[in-house]
């Protein structure tokens, strides 16, 4: 063992740096050479058996060859990397004429549309939004809207009840009602809202969609009622229609009315549409009674109402031509994507 051992184990090491045409290989050259067991790691165990006075020079030659073996390895590593990132990116050619990956935009649901505007032409007139539990006491819901305990809406088959004291609100009433308790009048209030019935077919959902109407003031009478129905109804269908009231009744109203609206698609002349009548039903109205005033603690002497309110699905299936309310709950992206604007 001596210095030409070392300066050999070098040459060897420069040379098969030099040789080396990939950064794995040439890491293989360094664990080789200068690893924990490589030939310089072995060259320095034999340098126990060297004479004392021999040591010092071979420790000193051992490091300038480890130092050289380093520096080299250095500069073909960085050689070898720009070479890999050049061939890499000369193979990872980006053609841009490509289409692009389409990112989908979301829309509105038809229900939350409807909504929208219904809210947005009642807030033209003066009336703000309010709303209230789902899950609502009875006396709210039934009691103080004059709904008698005998009347075929308090039917288990028709209300979902949750306990003895407790439904899930059948319609946003429940909603004005609080409302007429928590502020005096003047009052103009909308209440939209998620509403229950035990009820399933084409045309009803067991959860469904309200948005009802409530003014109270001094001299109110049917014609605000009228004009005011008549607003919204331009409002949302962007045209000119014509309203029409027919009796009807209700225990929170008196006098009641169902309204109708002059078919939006053929103008009242007759079409599929109208079921060739050029009218369609769209929800119901009146006057409160001045039993549900009172059981708000407002005196109906002085005080009058005007309430109405339709169902949102409704009034989206015919603003649309939809023609199965299920639809509104299968979050079938082929139907919602109509919707997108
Ligand atoms: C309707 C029809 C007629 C109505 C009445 C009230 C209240 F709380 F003021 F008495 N709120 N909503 C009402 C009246 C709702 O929906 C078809």
């Amino acid at each position: 063992m001596d210095h030409s051992t070392l300066d050999q184990l070098l040459n060897e090491g420069l040379e098969a740096i030099t040789q080396s045409e990939s950064l794995k290989s040439l890491y293989d050259v360094k664990v080789k050479i200068i690893g924990k067991n490589g030939l310089l790691s072995e060259a320095m165990k034999a340098m126990g058996k060297l004479p004392k006075e021999e040591k010092p020079a071979f420790g000193k030659k051992a490091n300038e060859v480890k130092q050289a073996f380093e520096k080299a390895y250095e500069e073909r590593e960085e050689a070898l990397r720009q070479k890999e990132l050049h061939e890499r990116l000369s193979e990872e050619e980006i053609d841009v004429t490509l289409p692009g990956k389409t990112q989908f935009m979301g829309g509105r649901h038809p229900v939350g549309l409807v909504i929208q505007e219904s809210v947005a032409a009642l807030n033209r007139l003066g009336f703000s939004v309010q709303t209230g539990p789902q899950i609502e006491e009875d006396w709210y819901n039934f009691e103080a809207l004059n709904i008698p305990p005998d009347h075929p809406s308090r039917d288990m088959q028709d209300t979902f009840y949750v306990d003895d004291t407790h439904v899930l609100r059948t319609h946003t009433s429940p909603i004005q009602i609080r409302s007429m308790l928590k502020s005096k009048p003047p009052l103009r209030i909308m209440a939209p809202g998620s509403v229950f019935r035990c009820d399933s077919d084409v045309t009803h959902s067991p959860n469904f969609h309200q948005i009802e109407g409530l003014l109270v003031d001094r001299k109110v009478s049917m014609a605000h009622l009228k004009a005011t129905i008549s607003f919204v109804l331009k409002e949302l269908f962007r045209s000119k229609v014509e309203v029409r009231f027919r009796p009807s009744f209700f225990p929170f109203t008196e006098p009641s009315a169902e309204f109708d609206c002059s078919c939006p698609m053929c103008s009242g002349k007759g079409c599929r549409v109208c079921k060739q009548t050029g009218w369609i039903e769209i929800g119901g109205c009146g006057l409160v009674n001045p039993k549900v005033l009172e059981a708000c603690e407002i005196d109906s002497k002085e005080w009058q109402g005007f309430a109405f309110g339709f169902g949102i699905e409704r009034m989206a299936m015919i603003k649309y031509g939809i023609g199965d309310i299920r639809l509104f709950n299968e979050n079938d992206l082929r139907f919602l994507r109509q919707f997108q604007k």
